[in-house]
């Protein structure tokens, strides 16, 4: 009922607003929280680039779990604005993720960093459910995995009519739950931004642009929000889209759900060499210009740095999305032990030049954004 009030008096004030169309989120149902954050990053973006980290507060290169740690803050003294986590093996009713992480202690986490004036956003690596089930000899490591690209039918086999669709449903109840947990002690649903089927521009997952058709992407998206606002009640998600790499804005937009789901248009791009800055800038370019037309927020998801640059975060990464309302930007994980960076993180070498970029007036980092409040401002 409050929400419906919210939302009655949000309409007014949007037809009143000289014109001007009031950002709102996609679920016409989200909650008051939900409906603040998308507002205040809305505006925030202006005021800079927020920065994340993927399972900052999970583990980081030399430690698992310790409460309180993050890579970020052994750093910078401060936390990352945006904590990012991984759902990949809760459809299968698992007790950790895919990087062999607790969902109970993501769920801790993320009412942690709420409870923090942090921002949640959640990427989700769901298995394959069409090859998963073959019985065949596992020749290669991504054999059921996201990663299988093996076979074009999986998201026909998913949707209404296909012969994996109960199986699909029994996933998205198992992630519903899940949802569903994420309260604040008063029972508050914490509000997330959501990014399923993610670098759809690529092919390396079941979902990618060469693997389903545009038609099938779309109407994967459509059936999933379906099913968690209207199915589950669940309004406390921002839908965010994504691809990876892309040149122009009608590659972009392939198989884009539409805006009556999406509140995010964000882009993946990693630095592989040299035209990275040129690329990167094009693409900024295009896909803030076409979420401000549309209402919506934009995101920078993932980054990763180019090997062995010793000042890519001030002089590559910053100068570009200085130009853009981009609302933030993520690194991804710092993979536990491992000898190797699966992304390119810089975090391991080069932190002198990170920490520059956190003492950029350009850069959001937690306490900036704790001063906003960005679940209960006006
Ligand atoms: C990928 C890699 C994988 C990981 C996955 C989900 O980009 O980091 O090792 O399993 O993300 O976090």
């Amino acid at each position: 009922m409050k929400t419906f009030n919210l939302a009655i008096l949000l309409t007014v004030l949007a037809l009143g607003s000289f014109g001007q169309k009031l950002p709102l989120p996609a679920d016409k149902n989200a909650t008051r929280e939900t409906v603040t954050l998308f507002r205040s990053l809305y505006d925030l973006k202006n005021q800079g680039v927020m920065y994340g980290h993927q399972d900052d507060l999970m583990y980081g290169y030399t430690w698992w779990y310790e409460l309180g740690r993050s890579d970020t803050k052994d750093i910078t003294g401060d936390y990352p604005a945006v904590a990012g986590f991984e759902l990949g093996h809760i459809e299968l009713g698992s007790e950790r993720s895919l990087d062999s992480v607790s969902f109970a202690q993501i769920a801790e986490q993320i009412k942690t960093h709420y409870n923090r004036g942090g921002v949640i956003t959640i990427s989700w690596h769901l298995n394959n459910p069409l090859t998963m089930q073959s019985k065949d000899n596992r020749s290669s490591w991504q054999q059921g995995t996201a990663w299988d690209v093996s076979s074009k039918e999986v998201v026909s086999s998913i949707l209404p009519g296909g012969k994996n669709h109960d199986l699909f449903n029994t996933w998205l109840e198992r992630l519903s739950t899940f949802f569903l947990g994420l309260k604040d002690e008063k029972g508050t649903p914490i509000p997330f931004i959501f990014r399923p089927y993610h670098e759809h521009s690529g092919s390396f997952f079941w979902w990618g642009t060469t693997i389903c058709t545009d038609q099938e992407y779309s109407a994967l998206w459509r059936y999933t929000v379906t099913f968690l606002r209207d199915k589950k009640n669940i309004h406390n998600i921002l839908y965010a889209y994504n691809t990876d790499r892309v040149t122009s804005l009608e590659q972009y937009l392939k198989g884009y759900p539409g805006d009556d789901v999406i509140d995010m248009l964000s882009i993946d791009m990693y630095d592989r060499g040299e035209p990275f800055g040129k690329e990167l800038d094009n693409a900024l370019n295009f896909v803030t210009r076409e979420a401000i037309d549309r209402n919506k927020l934009t995101a920078l998801s993932e980054t990763g740095e180019r090997k062995g640059m010793p000042d890519w975060w001030t002089s590559v990464l910053l100068p570009v999305i200085s130009k853009y309302p981009v609302g933030y930007v993520l690194t991804w994980r710092d993979t536990f032990n491992s000898k190797y960076s699966v992304s390119g993180n810089p975090f391991r070498s080069f932190q002198d030049d990170f920490k520059d970029f956190y003492g950029s007036p350009r850069t959001l980092f937690l306490k900036e954004i704790q001063k906003e409040n960005v679940y209960k401002r006006k």
